[in-house]
């Protein structure tokens, strides 16, 4: 009788991204980020954390990170990233991020890190404080994914950037000692890839800016949103129209992004759905089918928060499995560049 030899199933692809508790979430890091993480976990081998190290670059106080990255950790599970299937942890919870990071400082040069667009932007933006942590983030950055040996990197269109230095980073690394790292490509989702903010669709929605620079955040009240979109800035043109036209009508382009991340049409189905109708009647709409796509996730990140022992429990065991796979990677940079083992 003849065996049936089965084939061993292919390892899943590695998968890791981060978001810095430097303020709550807002529908741009949900739709530029979490929402796409969500939808990859059958597929993927996926490690996300929350990046308290990196958040610490800008000053800021330390009951609030210490919320806001807890909040983080419950709003990623309600928007659907299920613990059991994904590794979520804390980035100081695992110290091979910080070893690696100075390690990568090493061999990350000061033209590069002086390029980098959030550098520029986030010293402009604190003059008071322009720290080296602020300058050597992207080390720090090219290590958290390093550590992890992953194939892909989803990020939004404004990290691209960040990836492509850890790519000169781990290129020079292995250059001089062999295939250590391997070179993992971004992964930038099509729709809602950028969300800009509301009140400037020029200018990216970002959580540490104030509520009047036209953010929405995803705990935000069903009527702060709306009032949010209510107010929210179209276009001068004298066309009064729906329809995608990202360069001239910026404002009406970025509603017609958010509306089709959250409905799932296509800008012509929505084109379609506005015709004959103004501004005023579109935006109102945008603003209730984002308040319909938040309330769960906002009702079950309230749920999450008031039960800590189960929080603390996901981002034990995240730690736990993060920090096994780091220390692999951690320990044959550590040989490779002549330290003695421990
Ligand atoms: N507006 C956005 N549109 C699309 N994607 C976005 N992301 C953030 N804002 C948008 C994506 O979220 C991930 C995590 O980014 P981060 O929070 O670590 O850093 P950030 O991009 O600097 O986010 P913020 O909100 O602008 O934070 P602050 O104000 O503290 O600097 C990334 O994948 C990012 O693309």
């Amino acid at each position: 009788m003849s065996e049936m030899i089965q084939a061993a199933p292919a390892p899943k692809k590695r998968m890791l991204s981060g978001i810095k508790p430097s303020g709550d979430l807002t529908l741009g890091s949900y739709l530029g980020a979490v929402k796409n993480w969500a939808e990859r976990a059958d597929q993927f081998d996926c490690f996300y954390f929350m990046a308290d190290l990196h958040a610490i670059t800008v000053r800021q106080n330390p009951a609030d990170l210490r919320r806001r990255t807890l909040e983080q950790l419950a709003q990623y599970i309600a928007c659907g990233l299920d613990p059991e299937k994904n590794t979520l942890f804390i980035q100081s919870h695992v110290h091979q991020h910080a070893e690696l990071g100075w390690i990568l400082d090493c061999y990350s040069m000061f033209g590069e890190l002086s390029r980098m667009t959030q550098f520029k932007d986030k010293s402009a933006k604190n003059a008071d404080n322009i720290n080296a942590g602020l300058f050597t983030y992207p080390s720090l950055m090219a290590g958290d994914i390093l550590l992890y040996q992953p194939d892909l990197v989803p990020v939004g269109e404004d990290q691209k950037q960040h990836v492509e230095l850890t790519h000169v980073i781990a290129r020079r690394f292995n250059g001089i000692y062999g295939d250590v790292f391997k070179i993992p490509e971004p992964f930038i989702p099509k729709v809602g890839a950028r969300v800009m903010s509301l009140t400037n669709p020029l200018a990216k929605m970002s959580k540490s800016e104030n509520e009047d620079t036209g953010r929405v955040l995803l705990m935000d009240d069903p009527a702060v949103i709306m009032k949010q979109f209510k107010r929210a800035i179209t276009d001068s043109d004298t066309e009064n129209c729906v329809r995608y036209d990202k360069e001239n009508k910026p404002g009406v382009a970025n509603l017609m992004t958010i509306y089709s991340a959250v409905t799932g049409k296509t800008f012509e189905e929505i084109e379609n759905e506005f015709i004959g109708c103004g501004y005023g009647k579109f935006k109102p709409v945008v603003g209730e089918a984002v308040v319909e796509h938040l309330r769960p996730i906002r009702e079950e990140s309230m749920r999450l928060m008031k039960d800590k022992a189960y929080l603390e429990s996901v981002y034990r065991d995240g730690a736990q499995k993060a920090s096994y796979v780091a220390e692999k990677t951690l320990r044959k940079v550590y040989k490779k560049v002549g330290f003695v083992a421990r």
